[in-house]
């Protein structure tokens, strides 16, 4: 069996008698493992690739909860995180060929793809909202940065110009500059626009919270049968950030009318039934936004798919080595439904706005 003598270190109930790959993430290897007694549990292959320290961002997972599982204790109900299993030394990780993490696996759950209705995407902005409101008393100053400027799209950019330099010089990924070139143009056309959300982190004018920022749908686990809330998940990127991250990163995913990888782009639009679904959900969750970040709303989603537009074209550029990708030209795929997106939003700039007025003011 698959990585057998890795999840003999782990306190499982009873030994493991399967292990397969599972889900749909683009990071990390996941893995369902089985056990004798039929308990089941996720296994993980954390991304070396993306993330540099390991443990440290293992001690964020287990901080964060720590924290609202004892929140939620204090409250008389049950956690919607899910703590990591320890080892045999007490650790949550064991290092063999690369970082291993475990989690009881969620069972009766299901992670969407794509919202199936609109109770589903305002329950995963119900979700989102309220992790931000529930760690407003976590002590920020404690967490890692796991991913450093993560969300700093101005630093995505620069990113980008340098990836675009190293294409340059390599013969093998020079060709992809000139199949990317009308992304480029397009991308780097709204770069100087692009940094306003961080200008506005920078000088205060938006407050700092400790937020989720990877807040995409399949990130989130419904009950099966009732679709409510079980668990919030891959806590990986959990570091002090801007609200309008995880409103506008599962926005960009869940209203967008055709997956992140949808090769027609006559397929891909900007939903503004979804959006006004999901903005009232997160408004409601999300308690004491301030004016300025109810103002800022839209400008989550578009800032978001253009950051992960140029995210991907960099990956791309680079000979994908961060995104799991399933076929050569995946990356640049990825980034074409999220320029689509832009450009969507763009035309439908001040409907956003109506739309973010009549629900807030
Ligand atoms: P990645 O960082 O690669 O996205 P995730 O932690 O999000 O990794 O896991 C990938 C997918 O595996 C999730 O989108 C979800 O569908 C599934 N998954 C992860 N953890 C669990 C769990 N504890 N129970 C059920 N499904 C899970
Ligand atoms: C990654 O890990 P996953 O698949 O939930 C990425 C997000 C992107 C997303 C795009 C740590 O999310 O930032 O928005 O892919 N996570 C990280 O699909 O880079
Ligand atoms: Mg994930």
């Amino acid at each position: 069996m698959k990585h057998g003598d890795i999840l003999e270190m782990f306190l499982l109930d009873s030994p493991a008698t399967d292990c397969r790959e599972f889900g749909n993430g683009n990071i990390n290897s996941t893995f369902l493992v089985t056990t004798e007694s039929g308990s089941r549990y996720i296994l993980q292959r954390v991304s070396e690739e993306a993330f540099k320290d390991v443990p440290a961002l293992m001690e964020n997972i287990e901080g964060v909860t720590d924290f609202l599982s004892a929140k939620a204790a204090d409250e008389g109900t049950a956690p919607h995180v899910l703590a990591p299993l320890k080892t045999r030394n007490g650790s949550t990780w064991v290092k063999k060929d690369g970082y291993f993490r475990v989690t009881p696996f969620a069972e009766n759950s299901i992670s969407l793809e794509a919202p199936e209705s609109d109770e589903d995407f305002r329950e995963c902005a119900r979700a989102f909202g309220t992790f931000i409101s529930e760690l407003a008393e976590y002590p920020a100053a404690t967490l890692h940065e796991t991913i450093p400027n993560f969300h700093n799209t101005p630093d995505r950019f620069r990113l980008l110009h340098e990836a675009m330099e190293r294409a340059k010089a390599n013969p093998e990924l020079a060709p992809r500059l000139d199949e990317a070139a009308d992304e480029l143009k397009f991308a780097l056309d709204r770069e100087e626009e692009a940094g306003t959300l961080q200008k506005m982190r920078d000088d205060g004018t938006l407050p700092e919270r400790v937020t989720h920022n990877d807040t995409k749908l399949n990130n989130v686990l419904l009950n099966a049968d009732t679709r409510k809330l079980m668990y919030v998940i891959d806590l990986d990127t959990v570091m002090p950030g801007l609200s309008l991250y995880d409103y506008g990163d599962c926005l960009r995913f869940g209203a967008s009318t055709a997956a992140e990888d949808e090769k027609d782009l006559s397929k891909v639009s900007f939903d503004l039934h979804m959006f006004r679904v999901f903005t009232e959900g997160f408004v409601e969750a999300c308690e004491n936004l301030t004016a300025e970040e109810k103002r800022m709303l839209p400008a989550g989603p578009k800032t978001l798919a253009l950051e992960l537009g140029v995210r991907f074209l960099t990956d791309y550029l680079d000979g994908d080595r961060y995104f799991l990708t399933k076929y050569p030209g995946h990356n640049l795929v990825r980034c074409r439904t999220q320029l689509k997106l832009v450009e969507d939003m763009e035309s439908k700039w001040e409907k956003m706005n109506e739309i973010v007025k009549e629900i807030t003011e």
